[in-house]
């Protein structure tokens, strides 16, 4: 009822509401993350029951965390810890994970959004069903400065999934398959924005992926069937009402500590692929590492991948651990100085929270958008910025609802474990250039 009938009347034309809203926000999301020590050791989430987040995977995986909502960026989760079994005890993997903006530009020119910063993305957190929240716990979340006179939204869903193998192996002894079921962790809320719904999803997996994507559904935008010039589409019969063409640009932000350290080291990774020469069989493919030790603008491309690396975790095999950058499908919007890259790695400063429109004040002259922040400083304390992009042509299919568009990307361990996490204790044995035992 709440938010719904409110927001539902509440225009993307209702910009005037948004100054009074930012203002009254802009204490609600007090640095956080500088809380952390420095070297914290990897002890237990540091929240109270109310505000964390612990689930055993039925395949042995433990994820630990602790979550708040900012009047702003909604949903932060903080301290994640990642345990798999065998492990004797938890891996901290990141300080912060949250979205850093969603930026909505029409492709007529008319409006663009900031969503977090400018439109009150926050504020339209929707109860959830019982029925959304299949097999897992709906919390109830209290909305910062709430305009509601209850600010109490049963709005965070914690809850588990399958997703298929995990993995599959014949064994080639005996007439065994080696195979189980992956299992997840999901966290997510659903935010309302004028006409939209997002969802914002963390999937946690038992093989130490994190997986986070902003799913768009809810309607198409009452206001934008007044696309001309070809920038729209015609939805509903014959071609008399045309939605307007836009973009959703989706930003996360994510503050890494690895091992407990936020002094983490970033690597980019690139190949290149050179046809056979005279005398070569084959074509032959050279990888080289770059050390990016300055802040880093960034572009996704064929062959090229980062890693964050541990400043002082190894594991059982000896090698750094790290977490690799696994960027989703996007469409890099060239627009806007902020979305003209798919990756930021700045050096952190707790006032850089949103990645165009940032509401804090930064300093003279440090600018409103993650682009202004790349400015070769050092990185010691590395945060990273991802830019996923979706250009949104609507379809007849998009009403009604909306089917839900997923957009997002994920980060996968690399040598975090000596093998599998999810190894099973017969072929433990089977690390690095093992012989078959007969
Ligand atoms: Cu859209």
């Amino acid at each position: 009822m709440r938010v719904n009938s409110n927001t539902r009347a509440r225009t993307r034309a209702a910009v005037g509401l948004t100054v009074a809203a930012l203002a009254a926000g802009a204490t609600a999301g007090a640095g956080p993350a500088t809380a952390q020590p420095k070297a914290a050791p990897a002890a237990a989430a540091d929240c109270n029951a109310a505000y964390r987040i612990e689930q055993k995977l039925s395949t042995g995986t433990t994820w630990r965390m602790c979550w708040r909502y900012d009047g702003k960026a909604g949903l932060v989760l903080e301290n994640i810890s990642y345990q798999p079994k065998g492990e004797p005890k938890q891996i901290k993997v990141l300080n912060s994970a949250r979205l850093g903006q969603i930026h909505v530009p029409y492709d007529d020119g008319k409006v663009e959004y900031d969503d977090l910063t400018g439109f009150d993305f926050a504020q339209g957190l929707m109860n959830l069903a019982p029925g959304e929240c299949p097999g897992g716990t709906i919390r109830t979340v209290k909305v910062p400065d709430s305009w509601n006179e209850d600010p109490n939204v049963k709005g965070l869903c914690t809850t588990t999934r399958s997703r298929g193998h995990a993995y599959r192996m014949q064994g080639d002894t005996a007439n065994k398959v080696f195979q189980t079921e992956g299992k997840d962790l999901l966290v997510y809320t659903v935010n309302q924005v004028g006409w939209y719904e997002y969802m914002t999803e963390w999937r946690f997996q038992d093989d130490g992926t994190i997986t986070m994507n902003v799913g768009a559904t809810g309607s198409l935008s009452w206001d934008d069937y007044d696309a001309g010039d070809g920038r729209g589409w015609p939805i509903g019969k014959g071609a008399s009402a045309k939605a307007t063409s836009h973009s959703h640009n989706a930003f996360w932000r994510l503050d890494f500590a690895l091992d407990g350290s936020t002094k983490n080291k970033v690597e980019q990774y690139d190949s290149t692929v050179t046809a056979p020469t005279r005398g070569q069989r084959a074509p032959t493919t050279k990888t080289t590492r770059t050390k990016v030790t300055k802040e880093l603008a960034g572009d996704s491309k064929a062959y090229r991948w980062w890693r964050m690396v541990s400043a002082t975790g190894k594991n059982k095999d000896g090698h750094a651990r790290s977490y690799e950058i696994v960027p989703g499908p996007t469409t890099r919007y060239p627009g806007r100085s902020y979305t003209k890259h798919d990756l930021y790695v700045t050096q952190y400063n707790k006032c850089e929270l949103f990645a165009s429109n940032n509401p804090g004040n930064c300093g003279a002259g440090a600018g409103k958008s993650v682009d202004k922040w790349v400015n070769g400083q050092a990185l010691t304390h590395p945060v990273v910025w991802m830019n996923i992009g979706f250009h949104h042509i609507a379809r007849d299919e998009d009403q009604q609802p909306m089917p839900v568009h997923w957009q997002g990307f994920s980060i996968a361990p690399r040598d975090v474990t000596a093998m599998n996490p999810l190894t099973p204790a017969e072929l433990g044995w089977q690390n690095g250039h093992w012989r078959p035992r007969s």
